[in-house]
């Protein structure tokens, strides 16, 4: 289709006016068609940027090799652009506006010569759904037109919806790399250096603009950009949930149906939970969504929850049959990879996937790469944020509601992080407020010495939703408090926090894990009925020793251990929030959380 096509007026002047700022070569609007997904991996390798697996292995794949400056979200150059500062909080990078508008238009003027321009209408979520969003971005990668073929609903059918004057967020993209004369990329993924790199979002006016890097969510920008950062302040505006949650249909042993959300940060196990197999005999869990869930009250006064995306961007090091079975058969056939390794005979792999490395492989810089397990310091074959994008339709545990525009009833939401002591197995919030001051509270266990914090250390990621919130924090904290008032708590999600992550003195996990964690689901399946054994505690609705059935290698003093209130840990943690945590967000932080903050601490003193 051509943009003299496009029916929508505001869509179709939006794109011409950046067609003359960006200067491509050609435009092109994308249908959406299995024949357009084709050609752009036919674009990519001609461009010698994508490889074609081996057909009879991955049938359907391709591997890319992206640029050692471009392989994970950007946080440093990611940008709230409120105008006032205020209102994008101490936990966002804020700029003007006005200011960043013009640097990037600067970056803007000819970005795409030599290139196409490709306009991707998308939904996020079921076209047509009243929870779903439309977007447009505008981008000179066709690595992204495919990728957003697999991880959005894209093409004509979404221009339908939209009609001639339907509300969509416009987003620029391009990887900042103009050819010049006659120049291809000729196997080199192009992007700007780091400096140049901006992932910027306009609140008000509900825009992104994107620059300089080709990757992941920088890049397609459905995901974190609009599905949470403007969504978010969509939510916050019209009354809704953009959560970082998982979601997830547990059907118990007598055939009744629940679906929870849940929110960890990252390196938590988010996507195995949401695929997780149970060993508890009788139970079912289904995949509804992975990474995001958006929720808006029904008209019965339930929460009902859609996964706005369509496909999975997982990290591929550590998934394996053990892990992720799910996950291993989703990215079996039509998957994108993204710098993880290749072997001889043209398979993946990568660290942890569940067997050695097969002979000489090509590792995720192009290198010859060959195991050496005697080496301790060996560079990994595939790159840590290595990923696979696949469709969410091939995973053999998707619920068949996860695509019905109505959404599924929410009937619990989990909090998590990586917690080696104090905080318990689950332990259930006593009330909405409660739960919130649970979700504000969340922390997690700094594994890698890759950020910038000492391992070891808690890192405070507020309803796993810290790089990712699209306004102040303290505001936000303020919108779910008002999701919950003034309705009826029956109706209302009941709110848990878990914690899988326990060590014993001697640094070994006392859970297992993985699919054993559906014993704790079934735990937290009876108490939304009020049942299940509890007790109460100063911290929370604690299980009874013996309500939640025990994994082989479990003992009863390793029960009593994740299940026990630990007063000290427990006001050292109270001290820490009142101290060093709350105190980030200066007079927005809700007086209902420091209330929180005082009973618990007036609990725990007996
Ligand atoms: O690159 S993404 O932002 O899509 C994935 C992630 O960092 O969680
Ligand atoms: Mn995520």
């Amino acid at each position: 289709m051509k943009v003299s096509e496009l029916k929508h007026s505001g869509l179709k002047k939006w794109v011409e006016e950046a067609q003359t700022l960006m200067t491509p070569d050609t435009v092109e609007v994308c249908d959406g068609s299995k024949a357009e997904y084709d050609r752009m991996i036919q674009i990519m390798k001609d461009a010698g940027l994508a490889t074609e697996l081996n057909p009879a292995k991955k049938p359907g794949c391709v591997l890319f090799r992206s640029d050692p400056s471009d392989v994970a979200r950007v946080e440093s150059n990611t940008y709230i652009a409120s105008k006032s500062q205020n209102d994008a909080g101490p936990t966002n990078n804020w700029k003007d506006p006005a200011e960043l508008k013009k640097t990037m238009t600067d970056l803007y003027k000819g970005c795409m010569k030599g290139r196409t321009m490709y306009v991707i209408p998308y939904s996020m979520g079921p076209v047509g759904s009243n929870i779903a969003k439309i977007g447009v971005e505008l981008t000179d990668s066709p690595y992204v037109v495919a990728n957003m073929h697999i991880m959005a609903r894209v093409g004509t059918k979404v221009l339908d919806v939209l009609g001639s004057d339907g509300f969509f967020v416009p987003c620029y993209h391009s990887v900042g790399k103009p050819l010049g004369q006659g120049e291809k990329d000729n196997g080199k993924w192009p992007c700007a250096p780091l400096e140049k790199k901006y992932i910027s979002h306009f609140p008000e006016t509900r825009e992104i603009w994107s620059y300089g890097s080709g990757y992941g969510g920088n890049a397609l920008l459905g995901k974190k950009c609009l599905a949470l950062r403007i969504a978010s302040v969509l939510a916050r505006d019209e009354g809704w949930l953009a959560e970082h949650m998982l979601i997830l249909k547990i059907t118990n042993p007598k055939g009744d149906v629940k679906y929870i959300t849940g929110a960890f940060p990252s390196a938590c196990g988010k996507t195995n939970l949401a695929m997780l197999i149970p060993t508890l005999p009788g139970w079912k869990v289904e995949t509804v969504g992975d990474d995001i869930a958006w929720m808006k009250f029904g008209p019965d006064g339930r929460l009902y929850a859609i996964n706005p995306e369509a496909g999975f961007f997982g990290v591929a090091p550590g998934t394996n049959n053990e892990s992720n079975r799910n996950a291993m058969e989703t990215i079996k056939k039509n998957t994108i990879y993204t710098n993880v390794a290749i072997t001889p005979d043209k398979d993946v792999w990568w660290e942890m996937i569940g067997y050695d490395a097969p002979g000489k492989l090509i590792d995720w810089n192009g290198n010859e790469w060959v195991q050496d397990k005697n080496n301790k310091d060996q560079k990994p074959a595939a790159h840590p944020n290595s990923r696979f994008t696949a469709p969410a339709s091939q995973c053999p545990a998707i619920a068949k509601e996860w695509e019905d525009p109505k959404g599924v009833p929410i009937s619990a939401f989990l909090f998590g992080g990586r917690r080696p002591k104090t905080i318990p197995l689950v332990n259930q919030a006593k009330n909405w407020i409660h739960g919130v001051f649970m979700g504000s509270i969340v922390g997690s266990e700094v594994t890698a010495a890759a950020l910038d914090v000492k391992a070891g250390t808690i890192r405070r990621d507020p309803f796993a939703m810290l790089p990712f919130c699209g306004y102040h924090m303290g505001d936000y904290f303020k919108h779910w408090i008002k999701i919950g008032q003034g309705k009826d708590e029956s109706k209302l999600p009941k709110i848990f926090f878990v914690n899988w992550f326990r060590k014993n003195d001697a640094g070994k996990f006392i859970w297992p894990g993985y699919g054993e964690n559906s014993r704790v689901l079934a735990w937290i399946f009876d108490r939304c009925d009020g049942k299940g054994g509890a007790v109460e505690t100063p911290i929370g609705t604690l299980p009874t020793p013996d309500a939640i059935t025990r994994p082989d290698g479990v003992s009863d003093a390793d029960m009593k251990e994740i299940l026990n209130v630990d007063i000290e840990g427990w006001k050292k943690e109270i001290e820490d929030v009142r101290a060093n945590h709350y105190p980030k967000f200066g007079d927005k932080l809700p007086k209902e959380l420091y209330s929180e903050l005082d009973a618990i601490e007036k609990r725990l003193r007996g």
